[in-house]
């Protein structure tokens, strides 16, 4: 478990935008042997979330907010790139966000979830328009659609764009997560999709892509 005071320490060197010292703090973290998921869910995405509050209460600026998440882009990546991958599969897996969706750093820890259990992953990043996301999948014939949703005003838009994958390829397995999808409309699409598997984490999306069913499938 990282402690609150590492955690801290690297908030205020985010909030400082000092990327080196976070740099450093992460640098230790991985050299004591922390599981890069507790740092992806334990550091970065829960720096971003306060990031997120701080600047929805105008304590820190976009500019501020901007910097960042380019500093966790690049850890995200950073940390990902030290580790040595399992054994291939042979599966493939496309993540994407849908159009008008720019929030892709939860995405790309899910890709990266996807290539450590030894899946080809296809991330496309944010704001895929909905025809070329068709025509990539119709050429590539992933296993699995792996779809990062954050934004609730965006949700008509990402219905039909999910229809769309529905419609064109009716027995894709598509795997959905993010924070667009919570409460009353989460449990209301859960029963309108029952095919979509619904993860808000990446530690579920983990231990599903580790089951005897998914691995043999
Ligand atoms: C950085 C940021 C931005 C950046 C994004 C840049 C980028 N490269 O990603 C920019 C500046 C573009 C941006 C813009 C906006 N943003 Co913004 N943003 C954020 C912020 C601060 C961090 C996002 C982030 O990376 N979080 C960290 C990641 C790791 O967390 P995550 O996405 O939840 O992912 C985890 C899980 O959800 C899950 N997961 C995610 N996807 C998937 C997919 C699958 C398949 C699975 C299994 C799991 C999974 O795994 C991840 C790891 O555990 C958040 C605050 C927050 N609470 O997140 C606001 C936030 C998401 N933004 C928000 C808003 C409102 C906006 C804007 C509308 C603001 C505006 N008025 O312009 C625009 C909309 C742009 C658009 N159309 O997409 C709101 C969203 C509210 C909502 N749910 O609808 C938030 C929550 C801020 C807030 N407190 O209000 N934003």
């Amino acid at each position: 478990m990282i402690r609150e005071v590492v955690y801290l320490d690297y908030l205020d060197a985010l909030l400082q935008a000092d990327k080196f010292r976070c740099e450093s703090i992460i640098g230790k973290l991985q050299s004591q042997g922390v599981d890069i998921r507790e740092i992806y869910i334990f550091i970065f995405q829960k720096a971003l979330y306060k990031v997120g509050k701080l600047w929805e209460i105008r304590e820190i600026s976009v500019a501020e907010e901007h910097i960042a998440t380019q500093i966790t882009d690049y850890l995200v990546t950073k940390v990902f790139a030290a580790l040595q991958n399992k054994d291939k599969t042979n599966k493939k897996a496309i993540i994407s966000c849908m159009e008008k969706e720019f929030h892709y750093i939860g995405a790309k820890m899910v890709s990266n979830i996807f290539e450590l259990n030894g899946w080809v992953s296809y991330f496309l990043g944010s704001n895929t328009p909905a025809k070329d996301l068709i025509k990539f999948i119709d050429e590539k014939q992933p296993d699995v659609i792996a779809i990062s949703f954050s934004i609730y005003m965006n949700y008509s838009r990402f219905i039909k764009a999910l229809n769309n994958i529905i419609n064109h390829f009716p027995a894709q397995q598509i795997i959905l997560g993010g924070q667009g999808l919570t409460g009353q409309l989460l449990e209301e699409f859960k029963m309108q999709y029952p095919s979509v598997k619904y993860f808000n984490s990446i530690n579920d999306l983990d231990f599903y892509l580790q089951q005897p069913e998914v691995i043999n499938n």
